[in-house]
């Protein structure tokens, strides 16, 4: 029953979010309240099914892959898609390999091949690199989808993004706009120079810019943390350096975004950040006034990110959808979701607008994830 209304809701929410484009969250009712964030889980962790809770889907083992070990974005990610397994009465395989790169996630998906998993959701450290993989997955049988960061076309049936790529990319030059007052200096912390989430942003940020709205604005650096919290810390310390009259870093990444904001706010810098964050991790460092570092920044709900990858993977094993364009499926009690066309000639599908946090809501979405 609680299920159904959080359902409702929760397609409620997202329509409402859609409509008005880097929602505030507070407005916003879309969080499964039962969800938790998953434990410290290392490389790999494996659920069963709770018996007596199998279905049609009953007995598939579905794989999900993150970019890697060690970024609580990517547990509450791996908390969504075992919660959607159990659901559907399945085995999630989560592996968060060691590092953020192409090689680590090419040892892992070998090693899902020979253990003959029904599927594979990957968050790709690289687009291209994953492809030799990932087709042997595919001429294995395994259905390969990609979710929060993709692989190129030829190597995924779809991809589960958390939103529209330009949609992320208005937001974050908007804040960058407003939090600079539209002119000044600005740098970007991403996370790994090949992860093709924080690419794609980072390029519709710059085609967004080339508005003459924007001509004040001055981008001087795209700089690497590798979502590292150490590499983190010491770009945004070079960055601080490099630039005595930067203005802005924007940070399109979780692991970027928290080690930038401890540095700016132990330093009393006057060098504002935004970005995309976890309320959970940045609530400290969220507020209007000196004091603080970050006036507001957006996110997605990652646990539900998670479990839209399960359903995606599940709908794909059991024939549902092939990953088509117009493809439909029920993802559980998240409700309907349609296959839709995506920016690199393949398909997606969007799993809402980001939300914003700011200093009214951040104290009730920091308990969330
Ligand atoms: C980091 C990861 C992830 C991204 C978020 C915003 O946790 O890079 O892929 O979606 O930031």
């Amino acid at each position: 029953m609680k299920k159904k209304v959080l359902s409702i809701i929760l397609s409620a929410a997202m329509a409402a979010t859609l409509l008005a484009g880097c929602g505030n969250a507070a407005q916003e009712t879309n969080t499964p309240a039962a969800e938790t964030p998953a434990e410290e889980t290392g490389e790999t962790e494996e659920t069963e099914a709770p018996a007596g809770e199998t279905d049609s889907e009953g007995g598939a083992v579905y794989a999900f892959v993150s970019k890697s070990a060690g970024n609580p974005f990517n547990e509450r990610q791996a908390a969504g898609f075992e919660e959607a397994v159990a659901d559907l009465g399945g085995t999630a395989i989560v592996k968060h390999p060691e590092a953020a790169t192409a090689d680590a996630q090419i040892s892992v998906i070998q090693s899902l091949i020979s253990q003959e998993v029904d599927s594979i959701c990957v968050a790709a450290n690289d687009e291209n690199a994953l492809e030799p993989a990932l087709r042997e997955a595919a001429d294995a049988g395994i259905k390969v989808c990609s979710v929060d960061s993709t692989v190129n076309v030829a190597s995924r049936l779809t991809h589960v993004n958390q939103a529209g790529v330009t949609e992320i990319g208005q937001c974050l030059m908007d804040a960058v706009y407003d939090i600079t007052g539209g002119e000044g200096q600005w740098a970007i912390l991403s996370a790994t120079s090949q992860a093709a989430n924080q690419n794609a942003w980072i390029e519709s940020m710059k085609s967004i810019m080339e508005d003459e709205k924007y001509a004040g604005l001055e981008l001087v650096e795209v700089a690497y943390g590798d979502d590292e919290p150490i590499k983190s810390t010491d770009q945004t310390q070079a960055l601080l350096q490099k630039y005595p009259d930067l203005k802005v870093i924007c940070a399109p990444t979780t692991v970027g975004i928290a080690a930038a904001a401890k540095v700016l706010q132990d330093q009393k810098s006057s060098v504002k950040l935004t970005g995309l964050g976890l309320p959970s991790e940045m609530a400290e460092y969220i507020g209007d006034d000196d004091a603080h570092s970050c006036p507001y920044m957006f996110l997605w709900n990652p646990i539900d990110l998670g479990r839209l990858g399960a359903y995606t993977s599940a709908a794909l094993v059991n024939g549902d959808i092939t990953g088509a364009e117009g493809d439909t499926f029920t993802a559980g009690d998240m409700g309907d979701y349609t296959i839709v066309k995506a920016g690199d000639g393949g398909t997606e599908i969007i799993l809402g607008a980001p939300f914003k946090f700011d200093p009214s809501n951040i104290e009730e979405w920091k308990e969330v994830y």
